[in-house]
Protein backbone atom coordinates (compact mmCIF):
# COMPACT_ATOMS: atom_id res chain seq x y z
CA UNK A 1 0.00 0.00 0.00
CA UNK A 2 1.56 3.11 -0.91
CA UNK A 3 1.12 6.19 1.98
CA UNK A 4 -1.79 8.07 1.47
CA UNK A 5 -3.52 5.09 -0.33
CA UNK A 6 -7.09 4.46 2.01
CA UNK A 7 -6.67 0.97 2.88
CA UNK A 8 -10.29 -0.55 2.27
CA UNK A 9 -10.96 1.37 -1.45
CA UNK A 10 -7.53 2.22 -2.61
CA UNK A 11 -8.37 6.02 -3.11
CA UNK A 12 -5.43 8.15 -2.78
CA UNK A 13 -6.33 10.13 -0.09
CA UNK A 14 -4.54 13.64 -0.84
CA UNK A 15 -4.87 15.20 3.06
CA UNK A 16 -3.43 14.02 5.61
CA UNK A 17 -0.32 12.16 5.26
CA UNK A 18 -1.26 13.12 1.39
CA UNK A 19 0.68 15.38 -0.76
CA UNK A 20 2.94 18.83 -0.72
CA UNK A 21 3.11 19.89 -4.20
CA UNK A 22 6.48 21.99 -5.07
CA UNK A 23 5.55 22.23 -8.98
CA UNK A 24 4.13 25.50 -10.18
CA UNK A 25 1.55 23.37 -12.38
CA UNK A 26 -1.83 22.06 -11.22
CA UNK A 27 -3.04 18.88 -10.79
CA UNK A 28 -5.92 17.68 -12.54
CA UNK A 29 -7.44 16.96 -8.58
CA UNK A 30 -6.72 20.49 -7.99
CA UNK A 31 -8.27 22.09 -11.28
CA UNK A 32 -11.54 19.71 -10.94
CA UNK A 33 -11.73 21.22 -6.85
CA UNK A 34 -11.63 24.74 -8.68
CA UNK A 35 -14.56 24.11 -11.10
CA UNK A 36 -16.98 23.24 -8.45
CA UNK A 37 -15.53 25.61 -5.42
CA UNK A 38 -15.93 29.56 -7.27
CA UNK A 39 -13.69 32.39 -6.07
CA UNK A 40 -15.06 35.75 -5.75
CA UNK A 41 -13.82 37.74 -9.04
CA UNK A 42 -11.68 40.44 -7.28
CA UNK A 43 -13.49 42.78 -9.11
CA UNK A 44 -16.31 41.88 -6.77
CA UNK A 45 -14.46 43.91 -4.09
CA UNK A 46 -16.17 46.82 -5.49
CA UNK A 47 -20.52 46.07 -3.93
CA UNK A 48 -20.89 46.62 -0.48
CA UNK A 49 -22.69 43.14 -0.13
CA UNK A 50 -21.31 40.53 -2.53
CA UNK A 51 -24.20 39.95 -5.09
CA UNK A 52 -25.04 36.13 -4.06
CA UNK A 53 -23.92 34.49 -7.13
CA UNK A 54 -20.52 35.94 -6.83
CA UNK A 55 -20.06 34.59 -3.32
CA UNK A 56 -16.90 31.97 -2.53
CA UNK A 57 -18.20 28.62 -2.28
CA UNK A 58 -16.60 26.11 -0.89
CA UNK A 59 -18.13 22.65 -0.49
CA UNK A 60 -16.27 19.74 0.76
CA UNK A 61 -18.77 16.98 -0.32
CA UNK A 62 -21.80 16.94 -2.39
CA UNK A 63 -24.73 19.80 -2.69
CA UNK A 64 -27.48 17.63 -0.56
CA UNK A 65 -30.68 18.39 -2.45
CA UNK A 66 -33.00 19.28 0.72
CA UNK A 67 -36.35 19.13 0.73
CA UNK A 68 -37.19 22.11 3.57
CA UNK A 69 -41.01 20.37 4.24
CA UNK A 70 -39.49 17.62 4.96
CA UNK A 71 -36.01 18.65 6.81
CA UNK A 72 -36.08 18.91 10.63
CA UNK A 73 -33.32 20.14 12.40
CA UNK A 74 -32.74 18.10 15.68
CA UNK A 75 -31.75 19.47 18.79
CA UNK A 76 -30.40 16.56 21.48
CA UNK A 77 -27.49 16.06 23.59
CA UNK A 78 -27.06 17.38 27.11
CA UNK A 79 -30.34 19.74 26.91
CA UNK A 80 -33.06 19.93 29.04
CA UNK A 81 -36.19 19.90 26.18
CA UNK A 82 -34.43 17.67 23.03
CA UNK A 83 -36.43 17.94 19.73
CA UNK A 84 -37.08 18.44 15.70
CA UNK A 85 -37.57 21.84 14.87
CA UNK A 86 -39.23 22.49 11.69
CA UNK A 87 -37.75 25.42 8.96
CA UNK A 88 -41.25 27.44 10.60
CA UNK A 89 -40.42 26.72 14.00
CA UNK A 90 -37.58 28.36 13.66
CA UNK A 91 -38.94 31.36 11.24
CA UNK A 92 -41.16 31.97 14.42
CA UNK A 93 -37.92 33.46 16.48
CA UNK A 94 -37.53 36.77 16.09
CA UNK A 95 -35.33 37.31 13.36
CA UNK A 96 -31.86 39.37 13.11
CA UNK A 97 -30.33 40.36 9.70
CA UNK A 98 -26.40 41.04 10.04
CA UNK A 99 -23.73 41.86 6.77
CA UNK A 100 -20.89 39.28 7.57
CA UNK A 101 -17.58 39.08 6.02
CA UNK A 102 -16.68 35.40 5.60
CA UNK A 103 -13.19 33.73 4.46
CA UNK A 104 -11.92 30.27 3.53
CA UNK A 105 -9.23 29.18 5.92
CA UNK A 106 -7.54 27.83 2.87
CA UNK A 107 -7.27 31.53 0.99
CA UNK A 108 -4.33 32.24 -0.17
CA UNK A 109 -2.97 28.44 -0.35
CA UNK A 110 -2.18 28.05 -3.83
CA UNK A 111 0.71 31.08 -3.05
CA UNK A 112 2.71 28.79 -0.96
CA UNK A 113 5.54 27.06 -2.22
CA UNK A 114 5.88 23.98 -1.27
CA UNK A 115 1.50 23.94 -1.58
CA UNK A 116 -0.52 21.39 0.31
CA UNK A 117 -2.62 19.56 -2.60
CA UNK A 118 -6.45 21.26 -1.95
CA UNK A 119 -8.79 23.41 -3.24
CA UNK A 120 -5.90 25.96 -4.48
CA UNK A 121 -7.00 29.64 -3.64
CA UNK A 122 -5.34 32.39 -4.43
CA UNK A 123 -6.53 35.59 -2.93
CA UNK A 124 -10.30 35.37 -3.99
CA UNK A 125 -12.04 32.83 -1.21
CA UNK A 126 -13.94 35.81 0.24
CA UNK A 127 -17.51 37.38 0.11
CA UNK A 128 -19.56 39.73 1.98
CA UNK A 129 -23.24 39.12 2.38
CA UNK A 130 -26.88 40.18 4.38
CA UNK A 131 -27.47 37.24 6.70
CA UNK A 132 -30.97 36.47 8.18
CA UNK A 133 -31.72 34.19 10.43
CA UNK A 134 -32.11 33.76 13.78
CA UNK A 135 -29.56 34.22 17.06
CA UNK A 136 -28.16 30.42 17.84
CA UNK A 137 -28.43 31.01 21.92
CA UNK A 138 -32.63 31.51 21.31
CA UNK A 139 -32.74 27.78 19.81
CA UNK A 140 -30.01 26.70 22.69
CA UNK A 141 -31.45 28.84 25.37
CA UNK A 142 -35.52 26.92 24.98
CA UNK A 143 -33.89 23.69 24.66
CA UNK A 144 -31.57 24.09 28.18
CA UNK A 145 -28.76 23.57 28.20
CA UNK A 146 -27.30 21.23 31.21
CA UNK A 147 -24.65 22.49 33.14
CA UNK A 148 -22.36 19.20 32.19
CA UNK A 149 -22.51 20.20 28.52
CA UNK A 150 -18.79 22.15 27.04
CA UNK A 151 -19.09 22.34 23.48
CA UNK A 152 -22.31 22.74 21.26
CA UNK A 153 -21.29 20.15 17.91
CA UNK A 154 -23.03 20.76 14.52
CA UNK A 155 -23.67 17.98 12.18
CA UNK A 156 -24.15 18.66 8.03
CA UNK A 157 -26.62 16.70 6.13
CA UNK A 158 -23.34 16.20 3.63
CA UNK A 159 -21.10 12.73 4.24
CA UNK A 160 -17.43 12.12 2.38
CA UNK A 161 -14.52 11.05 2.31
CA UNK A 162 -11.38 12.87 3.35
CA UNK A 163 -7.88 11.57 4.45
CA UNK A 164 -9.16 8.02 4.30
CA UNK A 165 -11.83 8.96 7.20
CA UNK A 166 -15.87 8.51 6.25
CA UNK A 167 -17.49 11.21 8.07
CA UNK A 168 -20.51 14.16 8.00
CA UNK A 169 -19.25 17.10 8.06
CA UNK A 170 -19.15 18.09 11.81
CA UNK A 171 -17.91 21.34 13.50
CA UNK A 172 -17.91 21.90 17.50
CA UNK A 173 -17.55 25.77 18.72
CA UNK A 174 -16.98 25.75 22.76
CA UNK A 175 -19.97 26.72 24.69
CA UNK A 176 -19.24 30.09 25.17
CA UNK A 177 -18.35 30.67 21.40
CA UNK A 178 -21.86 29.37 20.69
CA UNK A 179 -23.32 31.57 22.51
CA UNK A 180 -21.92 34.94 21.54
CA UNK A 181 -24.90 36.94 20.26
CA UNK A 182 -23.34 37.49 16.58
CA UNK A 183 -23.72 33.62 16.00
CA UNK A 184 -26.89 32.80 13.96
CA UNK A 185 -28.93 29.92 12.40
CA UNK A 186 -29.25 31.40 9.16
CA UNK A 187 -31.80 31.05 6.24
CA UNK A 188 -31.47 33.32 4.01
CA UNK A 189 -28.50 35.22 2.51
CA UNK A 190 -28.64 39.13 0.42
CA UNK A 191 -32.78 39.00 1.16
CA UNK A 192 -33.52 35.09 -0.25
CA UNK A 193 -33.54 32.01 0.87
CA UNK A 194 -30.36 30.25 0.77
CA UNK A 195 -29.50 28.62 -2.11
CA UNK A 196 -28.59 25.44 -2.17
CA UNK A 197 -25.13 25.49 -2.75
CA UNK A 198 -24.85 27.87 0.49
CA UNK A 199 -26.67 25.58 2.77
CA UNK A 200 -30.56 25.80 2.38
CA UNK A 201 -32.29 25.45 4.09
CA UNK A 202 -30.58 26.54 7.01
CA UNK A 203 -26.71 26.93 7.94
CA UNK A 204 -24.64 28.32 11.32
CA UNK A 205 -23.16 31.68 10.52
CA UNK A 206 -20.54 32.43 13.02
CA UNK A 207 -18.89 36.21 12.54
CA UNK A 208 -15.54 36.83 12.19
CA UNK A 209 -14.37 32.85 12.34
CA UNK A 210 -13.21 31.33 9.19
CA UNK A 211 -15.76 29.67 6.63
CA UNK A 212 -15.01 25.86 8.40
CA UNK A 213 -17.01 26.90 11.16
CA UNK A 214 -19.73 27.45 9.61
CA UNK A 215 -21.95 24.44 9.18
CA UNK A 216 -23.79 24.02 6.17
CA UNK A 217 -26.85 21.85 5.99
CA UNK A 218 -27.56 21.46 9.53
CA UNK A 219 -29.28 18.34 10.68
CA UNK A 220 -28.44 18.30 14.12
CA UNK A 221 -26.86 20.29 17.20
CA UNK A 222 -25.95 18.83 20.50
CA UNK A 223 -24.94 19.75 23.65
CA UNK A 224 -21.70 17.71 24.33
CA UNK A 225 -20.06 16.97 27.58
CA UNK A 226 -16.43 16.50 25.90
CA UNK A 227 -14.42 18.35 23.02
CA UNK A 228 -15.31 16.64 20.34
CA UNK A 229 -12.56 15.26 17.94
CA UNK A 230 -13.56 14.88 14.59
CA UNK A 231 -11.80 14.92 11.48
CA UNK A 232 -12.68 18.49 10.82
CA UNK A 233 -11.24 19.50 13.95
CA UNK A 234 -8.04 17.45 14.57
CA UNK A 235 -7.12 16.91 11.74
CA UNK A 236 -8.30 19.57 8.88
CA UNK A 237 -7.92 23.38 9.90
CA UNK A 238 -4.64 22.75 11.97
CA UNK A 239 -1.39 25.38 11.61
CA UNK A 240 1.34 22.61 11.69
CA UNK A 241 4.81 22.15 9.83
CA UNK A 242 4.08 18.84 9.39
CA UNK A 243 1.54 16.07 9.41
CA UNK A 244 3.04 14.55 12.31
CA UNK A 245 2.37 16.98 14.87
CA UNK A 246 -1.39 18.39 16.21
CA UNK A 247 -0.54 21.83 15.52
CA UNK A 248 -2.80 24.71 16.62
CA UNK A 249 -6.59 24.89 16.38
CA UNK A 250 -7.37 27.46 12.77
CA UNK A 251 -9.84 29.85 14.49
CA UNK A 252 -10.67 33.53 13.65
CA UNK A 253 -9.71 35.46 10.41
CA UNK A 254 -6.58 36.88 10.20
CA UNK A 255 -6.23 40.92 8.81
CA UNK A 256 -6.45 41.43 5.28
CA UNK A 257 -6.68 43.44 2.17
CA UNK A 258 -7.52 43.18 -1.08
CA UNK A 259 -7.69 45.69 -4.23
CA UNK A 260 -9.77 45.72 -6.76
CA UNK A 261 -7.35 44.73 -9.71
CA UNK A 262 -6.94 48.47 -11.71
CA UNK A 263 -7.17 49.01 -15.36
CA UNK A 264 -8.04 46.47 -17.77
CA UNK A 265 -7.03 42.74 -17.88
CA UNK A 266 -4.64 40.70 -20.20
CA UNK A 267 -7.19 37.52 -21.11
CA UNK A 268 -4.82 35.14 -20.31
CA UNK A 269 -2.04 36.33 -17.53
CA UNK A 270 -4.37 38.91 -15.91
CA UNK A 271 -1.71 41.36 -15.67
CA UNK A 272 -3.70 44.84 -15.52
CA UNK A 273 -2.71 47.56 -18.21
CA UNK A 274 -3.59 51.20 -17.24
CA UNK A 275 -3.18 54.55 -18.91
CA UNK A 276 -1.31 57.02 -17.03
CA UNK A 277 -2.63 59.76 -14.71
CA UNK A 278 -4.73 59.73 -11.88
CA UNK A 279 -6.04 56.32 -10.64
CA UNK A 280 -7.89 55.67 -7.71
CA UNK A 281 -7.42 52.13 -6.57
CA UNK A 282 -9.39 50.83 -3.89
CA UNK A 283 -10.41 47.66 -2.45
CA UNK A 284 -11.63 46.21 0.99
CA UNK A 285 -9.87 45.23 4.19
CA UNK A 286 -10.90 43.38 7.15
CA UNK A 287 -9.62 41.35 10.16
CA UNK A 288 -12.24 39.05 11.69
CA UNK A 289 -13.13 40.43 15.37
CA UNK A 290 -11.07 43.27 14.99
CA UNK A 291 -11.00 46.50 13.01
CA UNK A 292 -8.75 47.81 10.64
CA UNK A 293 -6.80 50.23 11.87
CA UNK A 294 -4.75 51.08 8.12
CA UNK A 295 -4.52 49.85 4.94
CA UNK A 296 -0.85 50.76 3.24
CA UNK A 297 0.38 50.70 -0.88
CA UNK A 298 3.24 49.99 -2.53
CA UNK A 299 4.07 50.53 -5.87
CA UNK A 300 7.50 49.04 -5.31
CA UNK A 301 6.91 46.18 -4.38
CA UNK A 302 7.08 46.42 -1.17
CA UNK A 303 10.15 48.80 -0.68
CA UNK A 304 7.93 52.06 0.33
CA UNK A 305 4.20 52.40 1.64
CA UNK A 306 1.98 54.87 1.77
CA UNK A 307 -1.20 55.02 3.84
CA UNK A 308 -4.62 54.44 2.31
CA UNK A 309 -8.08 56.18 3.33
CA UNK A 310 -10.09 54.05 5.67
CA UNK A 311 -13.70 53.88 6.05
CA UNK A 312 -15.28 52.32 9.68
CA UNK A 313 -17.15 49.27 9.27
CA UNK A 314 -20.76 49.54 8.60
CA UNK A 315 -21.10 47.03 10.98
CA UNK A 316 -18.83 44.73 13.15
CA UNK A 317 -17.33 41.46 10.71
CA UNK A 318 -18.14 43.64 8.01
CA UNK A 319 -15.37 44.44 5.53
CA UNK A 320 -14.22 47.96 5.47
CA UNK A 321 -13.69 50.32 2.35
CA UNK A 322 -10.24 51.71 1.30
CA UNK A 323 -8.67 54.24 -1.26
CA UNK A 324 -5.47 55.45 -2.19
CA UNK A 325 -4.88 57.85 -5.05
CA UNK A 326 -2.56 57.09 -7.47
CA UNK A 327 -0.51 59.43 -9.96
CA UNK A 328 0.30 56.56 -12.47
CA UNK A 329 3.59 57.81 -14.85
CA UNK A 330 4.61 54.92 -17.66
CA UNK A 331 6.38 52.04 -16.33
CA UNK A 332 5.85 48.02 -14.96
CA UNK A 333 4.81 47.83 -11.32
CA UNK A 334 4.11 44.97 -8.68
CA UNK A 335 1.67 47.48 -6.45
CA UNK A 336 1.04 45.57 -3.34
CA UNK A 337 -1.60 46.39 -0.43
CA UNK A 338 -1.44 45.31 3.09
CA UNK A 339 -3.67 46.06 6.55
CA UNK A 340 -2.99 46.34 10.12
CA UNK A 341 -5.45 45.51 12.60
CA UNK A 342 -6.64 47.13 15.80
CA UNK A 343 -4.84 44.71 18.07
CA UNK A 344 -1.51 45.55 16.23
CA UNK A 345 -1.18 42.34 13.50
CA UNK A 346 -0.28 43.18 10.31
CA UNK A 347 0.43 41.54 7.15
CA UNK A 348 3.45 39.68 6.42
CA UNK A 349 5.42 40.17 3.16
CA UNK A 350 5.84 37.10 2.92
CA UNK A 351 3.97 33.80 4.24
CA UNK A 352 4.42 32.05 7.29
CA UNK A 353 4.45 28.59 5.47
CA UNK A 354 1.97 25.96 7.28
CA UNK A 355 1.05 22.01 6.26
CA UNK A 356 -2.33 22.69 5.13
CA UNK A 357 -1.84 26.31 3.67
CA UNK A 358 -3.60 27.71 6.73
CA UNK A 359 -4.90 31.26 6.79
CA UNK A 360 -2.01 32.62 4.62
CA UNK A 361 -2.71 36.51 4.54
CA UNK A 362 0.67 37.35 2.93
CA UNK A 363 0.10 40.89 1.37
CA UNK A 364 -1.55 40.89 -2.12
CA UNK A 365 0.57 41.57 -5.18
CA UNK A 366 -1.01 42.99 -9.05
CA UNK A 367 1.12 43.14 -11.64
CA UNK A 368 0.17 46.67 -13.76
CA UNK A 369 2.11 48.14 -16.87
CA UNK A 370 1.14 51.93 -17.10
CA UNK A 371 1.23 53.14 -20.91
N1 LIG B 1 -21.84 21.02 5.93
C1 LIG B 1 -20.82 21.72 5.44
N2 LIG B 1 -20.60 22.96 5.90
C2 LIG B 1 -19.58 23.70 5.42
C3 LIG B 1 -18.68 23.18 4.45
C4 LIG B 1 -18.94 21.87 3.97
O1 LIG B 1 -18.24 21.35 3.09
N3 LIG B 1 -20.01 21.17 4.49
N4 LIG B 1 -17.63 23.93 4.03
C5 LIG B 1 -17.16 24.93 5.00
C6 LIG B 1 -16.13 25.80 4.50
S1 LIG B 1 -14.56 25.17 4.48
C7 LIG B 1 -16.36 27.11 4.19
S2 LIG B 1 -15.09 28.13 3.80
C8 LIG B 1 -17.72 27.66 4.18
C9 LIG B 1 -18.06 28.22 2.82
O2 LIG B 1 -19.35 28.74 2.80
P1 LIG B 1 -19.98 29.23 1.41
O3 LIG B 1 -19.76 28.11 0.42
O4 LIG B 1 -21.40 29.52 1.68
O5 LIG B 1 -19.21 30.46 1.00
O6 LIG B 1 -18.70 26.67 4.50
C10 LIG B 1 -18.32 25.77 5.52
N5 LIG B 1 -19.43 24.96 5.91
MO1 LIG C 1 -13.08 26.85 3.91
Amino acid sequence: MKPGEDPVTGIPQFGEGGRLVEDQRFYLEEVKLANRNRGMPLEGLRYDVTPTGMHYLLVHFDIPALDAEAWRLEIGGRVARPGLLTLADIRDLPAVTRTVTMECAGNGRALLNPRYLSQPWFAEAIGTAQWTGVPLHSVLDRAGIDDSACEVLFTGCDRGMQGGVLHDYQRSLTLTDALRDEVLLVYAMNGRPLEPQHGYPLRLLVPSWYGMTSVKWLARIEAIAKPFHGYQMDHAYRVRQSPDEPGDPVTRIRVRALMVPPGVPDWMTRIRLLTAGHVVIEGRAWAGEHRVDCVELSTDDGHTWERAKVEPAPEPFCWQSWSWPWAAVPGRYRLRVRATDSAGNRQPDESDWNYEGMANNECQAVEVIVT
